[in-house]
């Protein structure tokens, strides 16, 4: 009864986003539509990846990985089918000149032989992040980045149209598949979010203009790497647990970045993937993961940084490429700089 209230309210006072797509793309400086239609693509895969992860919890009805199901059908992992999912949605369409994924060694040129494709735009996507969670029924999420292409327009495309510095993202976003599903993306003229409402598969605007509060509470790092952590990181964590004023903050570490993202954009806070004795650039990619969420970071009010400098400057070398990561509420990033500048 409640949650039908709810929905109906969404439904009646709640642009959706097919709606608010069509309302912004003027304010998109080369807007020919082509953008919004790639968006568009985005939306219809997100609905069908969230399908096949609402099913996850059935696996043992349906049939495990790599076994054959019922119908006949062979059971893919979530991470492929995901992938899978957002590539057949981007090539079919041939809105995209080229696709690089997580899951991908290396990127997928589309239609490069064909001189009428005029397509302009390429997509980097990590298409089922923090996927180790799915098993154990937790939030999970999808992340997407955009550039326009450097190379001519018609040529084949190349790397260098993937290489390119964060700065440069025309549009980035993710879909949080949490306790509702949810998508969230920037065009660079601020972030708004979008609730889907399962029972008619339509996303509608749930929350406008999405502000980093300039501060928060929340702290979100894996604490279990902490002895092979730089010792300015730890330093800032034993700074987050001090009894003062506001401190000790919150930890809360779910280990599936968009899920950690979500929680401190909308309450406040930092997440933190530094580098460690194990690992000399942490653990996430920049392309895939910290450039997207960085986009969205700064277009929220908040700052994303490699604990020196900003994220959306650094000129990748290679599609895989990891990066430390430190991102969320603006003053605590720079007072976890301000630690880590101690013993640069
Ligand atoms: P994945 O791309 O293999 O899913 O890894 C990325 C995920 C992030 O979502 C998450 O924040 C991080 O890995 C957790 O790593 P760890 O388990 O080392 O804390
Ligand atoms: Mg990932």
């Amino acid at each position: 009864m409640g949650t039908n209230t709810s929905q109906e309210r969404m439904q009646k006072k709640n642009k959706t986003l097919g709606e608010f797509i069509i309302e912004n793309q003027t304010e998109f400086q080369y807007s020919t539509g082509e953008l919004s239609k790639l968006i568009n693509a985005i939306r219809l895969a997100a609905k069908v990846v969230n399908h096949e992860v609402n099913k996850a919890g059935l696996v043992d009805i349906l049939g495990a990985a790599g076994e054959t199901n019922i119908q006949g059908e062979n059971q893919q992992k979530l991470d492929v089918l995901a992938n899978e999912k957002f590539k057949q949605t981007l090539q079919n369409r041939e809105i995209v000149c080229g696709i690089a994924s997580e899951e991908e060694d290396e990127f997928i040129p589309i239609n490069s032989q064909d001189e009428q494709h005029q397509n302009k735009y390429v997509v980097l996507i990590d298409p089922l992040d923090g996927s180790s969670n799915i098993d154990v029924n937790v939030s999970v999420g999808t992340i997407f980045s955009i550039y326009r292409r450097i190379t001519p327009i018609g040529s084949p495309v190349t790397l260098a149209d993937f290489l390119q510095p964060g700065v440069n993202q025309v549009a980035a976003g993710y879909i949080i598949y949490g306790t509702s599903t949810m998508l969230v993306y920037t065009t660079g003229h601020g972030v708004n979010g979008f609730t889907l409402n399962p029972a008619i598969g339509t996303f509608y605007l749930s929350h406008p203009n999405m502000q980093f509060p300039d501060t928060g509470t929340i702290y979100s790092v894996n604490e279990g790497n902490y002895i092979h952590f730089p010792q300015g990181v730890k330093d800032y964590i034993k700074y987050c647990q001090m009894e003062e004023e506001d401190r000790p903050y919150t930890s809360r570490y779910i280990g599936s970045l968009v899920s950690d993202f979500h929680r401190n954009m909308i309450k406040g806070g930092i997440y933190m993937y530094p580098k460690s004795s194990k690992a000399s650039n942490g653990k996430l990619r920049l392309l895939y993961e910290c450039n997207p969420i960085a986009f969205l970071a700064e277009q929220a009010g908040g700052k994303a940084s490699d604990g020196y400098g900003r994220i959306l400057e650094i000129q990748p070398g290679e599609l895989h490429q990891r990066v430390p990561f430190f991102c969320g509420s603006r003053k605590m990033v720079e007072k976890a700089e301000s630690f880590m500048a101690r013993y640069a």
